[in-house]
This record gives structure tokens, sequence and C-alpha cells, in this order.
């Protein structure tokens, strides 16, 4: 792979010819968007759709990506010219490079260079791929006022860290250089994602000064989406096989499944590329859409990490494969699919799911996906929970799902092996109920966790008891042996 030339737009034309290439001047793109959060995700979907609208002439939205934190996404695409290659993979691989992305900044490094770009006239979108935990906002969606980098930036106004941050100050900016306000599309994975940007932005801005708290509720526009496709992490292999096949060294290739549904909602007062005509819907309302991803698609996909990883698997297809955890995973989906608004075609959706799961090229690995967890769960599978109780509808699924998580935080699996946990907030939480603890007491310490369970459910006798039973079953019998038996009482 060292023979290999670097991919840049020098390299470009000689590239072997399977590889899709960008099908315009690359020189002449200028850029309307700033992207914060510039990782895999952002890469395998809003650059690449906005790479067609570049193609079909829409000159002015090039893309401005930054790092809030790690320079490496930075060192691996600077010296290739922002260019990078996205393979989809299911039966084939399909290969293009994508062209989109022109300048990456990071931001710890020049926040004026960040703001600077935030702030010309020609700017008129931010997006923000920042995980959940970028919000800086509690389980109830308010500011968390004590997070480091919130405090840090209602301190320092001016040299921002944290998203929160930056946006608020280039508003602030923009708004004294009489500049119209740019439209804020949150692409993360939450419930009403541009929701609740718009309320921590406000809870920020008017922390900061009122008067830009006010400018902030009234003025600027937060669309929410639902983006969905799969994207596993880019491993060596990876980078060696797709630079091999392209004829050039890709530092950071991309990795997605084929498939891609991103709806917005059309709240755009200073435009938009027509990202339509790559197949983005645009619709009144995403809610209905965000409930049946997330409640379907990422709610199966934390159980299966959970479960999954407590019976030994590795990856999403390898744990669809165990016969018990398929059965499981379409229980659930059978209990959880009545919380989607109705007009969904749930078994649809579903059917599609376990194509898009068992898809063997993916290797989309189940630690992924256990990553930050506790700020996975809330909407996921917390939300549904709430719902079926207000109903009065069969839950068992999902306490067990809820209890499979805990049990693996315990941090051992099914066979006694280590679980490795990458989730900041449950690390640094001192009271985390242990393995020793016995069950009930380790449920109820869980659900007194308010950043993850909220105030509600303490409350709740009923759902107590019935984690503990699941959670002490699953200690004493793991995963398979609970699961087989759920499954045979139901
Ligand atoms: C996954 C998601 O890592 C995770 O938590 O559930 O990233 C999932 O692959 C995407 O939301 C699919 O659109």
């Amino acid at each position: 792979m060292t023979d290999l030339p670097r991919l840049s737009d020098r390299t470009l034309a000689g590239l072997a010819p399977v590889v899709r290439r960008p099908a315009y001047d690359r020189a002449a793109v200028t850029a309307g968007i700033v992207h914060l959060g510039v990782g895999a995700f952002h890469r395998a979907h809003q650059a690449v759709v906005t790479d067609e609208c570049l193609a079909a002439g829409e000159m002015g939205w090039g893309i401005t990506a930054a790092s809030l934190q790690s320079p490496a996404t930075r060192d691996a695409l600077a010296p290739q010219n922002g260019l990078y290659t996205l393979a989809l993979r299911s039966g084939g691989e399909e290969l293009r490079v994508v062209g989109s992305i022109g300048r990456v900044l990071v931001a710890p490094e020049s926040p004026a260079s960040l703001l600077a770009a935030m702030t010309e006239a020609a700017t008129r979108i931010v997006s923000l791929t920042i995980t959940e935990k970028g919000y800086g906002v509690d389980a109830t969606g308010a500011l968390k006022r004590d997070d480091p980098g919130i405090a840090h930036d209602l301190a320092h106004p001016r040299s921002p860290r944290t998203a929160l941050g930056f946006v608020t100050e280039a508003l602030a900016q923009r708004r004294a250089a009489g500049l119209a306000p740019f439209t804020l599309l949150s692409c993360d994975n939450l419930s009403q994602n541009g929701q609740v940007l718009h309320r921590a932005l406000t809870e920020f801005a008017t922390a900061r000064d009122a008067g830009l708290g006010a400018f902030v509720l009234a003025e600027v526009s937060c669309p929410s989406t639902m983006v969905d496709r799969i994207v596993p992490a880019t491993t060596d292999a990876d980078r060696a096989a797709i630079s091999a096949r392209i004829g050039a060294r890709d530092a950071w290739p991309v990795l997605a499944e084929p498939f891609l549904q991103w709806v917005i909602e059309d709240r755009f007062p200073t435009g938009r590329p027509g990202w339509e005509r790559s197949g983005v819907a645009f619709a009144r309302d995403v809610a209905p859409f965000e409930a049946m991803k997330l409640r379907l698609l990422n709610g199966a996909h934390s159980t299966l990490a959970a479960m999954g990883r407590l019976a030994g698997h590795d990856t999403v297809a390898q744990a669809m494969a165990d016969p018990t955890i398929r059965a499981f995973v379409r229980a659930y989906w059978d209990q959880v699919g009545p919380t989607v608004p109705t007009h969904i075609d749930v078994a649809d959706y579903t059917a599609r799911l376990l194509v898009r799961f068992d898809n063997p090229a993916l290797q989309h690995k189940l630690a992924q996906i256990a990553t930050d967890a506790s700020q996975k769960v809330p909407p996921r599978l917390l939300g549904p929970l709430r719902d079926l109780r207000a109903r009065q509808m069969p839950q068992g699924a999902v306490v067990l799902a809820i209890a499979a998580w805990m049990r693996s935080c315990e941090g051992v699996d099914d066979a006694g092996a280590v679980l490795a946990m990458t989730d900041p907030v449950l690390a640094g939480w001192a009271a985390r109920p242990t393995a020793a603890m016995p069950a009930d007491l380790a449920v109820r310490r869980w659900l007194d966790f308010h950043p993850v369970f909220g105030r509600d459910l303490a409350q709740d006798h009923g759902l107590a008891a019935d984690l503990s039973h699941a959670l002490a079953a699953l200690r004493g019998h793991g995963v398979t042996a609970t699961v087989s038996s759920w499954l045979g009482r139901r």
C-alpha cells in the first residue's frame, strides 16, 4: 500500500476505472456549509448527497468540516485535499471518491479559524454530527450548566470548546455584523434532534445574554432530521483493501451499507442545496420517522450490543445468526411496533432491517454500538418502555433488553471474559452498581440514576421488580437460557 500514490486532486484522474469520482471542477466550489463533527457518519451521508448537488452545478454548497476534538481526520484528509473513498458494501463493493469536503479544521488548534468559517456571509447552514453527548443536555433536555465544557464556554464565550459555544458565538458575531443566522441542522440520533438543539442553544445563549437568547429563540431555525445509514468503523484492513482497489492510498476511507434514508424538515430560511435530487425526503414533521428508526433499528441495535456481547458475539450479523437472539429481536419488534406512529408500515420496515442486519460484508462491531450506551438507551429503549407502560401494554421484551444492558455494564460476559465499556458518563459514576450487589439493589441504584432514567421511573415499583427479576436471571443463567425461557413463556 505504501507504494501507491496518495489519493489527492492530483492523482484523481489516474484512479482505477471502477471508482466513481467527483464529476465537477472542485476548484470552482465555494463553501456554504460548515459541518461540526467530521466523523464517518457525516462522510457517509451528508457529504455524499452534497457531492451530487455539486455535480449538478450547485457550486455554492461545498463543505468546510471541523473536528471539535481530535486532529485525526484532518491529518488523514488534508494531504488528500479533503478527498476520501466511500465503499458501499453488500454482496459486492461499490466505490466512489467524494469531493464535497474542502477544508478540514481542528477546533482546539484554532477556534478563531472555525469561528471565521461560521461567520462567513456565504455560510448558510451549520450541520452537526457530534453524537448524543455533544448536546450538553440531561435526560430531560435541559442544558447541563455544570458540564465542564459548557461551564468553560459560558465563562469564556469568545474562545469556545463545545458545539453550543461555537454556534452561539458565531450567531452573536453574525448578529452584530448584520448577517442572517445560518440554519442549524442536527443529524444525530436523538429524538426531535432539532428541538433538542434549539432548546439547548436558547438556554445557552440566554445564560450568556438574555437578548441573544431571545434572538436564538425567535430567529434561528433548527429543522429536525432523521438519518439512517449503518456505518461501521474503518479498520486498517479496510484501508489497505480499498487503497489497493482504487489504486491510491486513502488514509481514511469510509464504509457503509448501500441503504440510505434521510428525512429533513424543510425549514431553511436562507436556502439549502437540492438534496432531494439524491433521494433525501423533505417532510413537515420527521417525528414519525425518528420514532420508527430510533425504536426499531437503534433499539434493536442497542439490544444486540448488550445481549450479543454477553453471549460472546462480535458483530451484528453474528448476533443475528444466533437463533435465540434473532427470535428475541423479532419479538422485541412485535412489542415495540405499536409505539411507532400508525401510518408507518412496521412489518415492511423490520423485514428490511433483518436483511440490513444480516449483511455479512459490513462487519459492524457490537462494541461500536455499545459505546456511549448511557446516552443511547433513553431514546431507544426507555422511550418505548414509557409508552408501553402508559398504555398498559406488555413490556417484557423491553424490560429484558434494559436488564441485559445493565448486566453488560457489570463488565463480564456469560463466559466470564471481560467486557470493555466505553462510556464516560458511566465511568464517571462512582456509585455504579457492580455484579457483587444483589440484583434488586443494583436495579434500585440504576433507576435512581437521573442522567439516564430521568425522575419518573424510580417511582415505579412494578418496573423495579421486573427488572430485578430479569437481571437476576441473566446473572444466574446467562443470556441464551434467560431469553429462551422468556420466549417460551410468551
Ligand atoms: C448504531 C447507529 O452505533 C450505534 O449506536 O445504532 O450508529 C446506527 O448504525 C445508525 O443510526 C444507523 O442509521
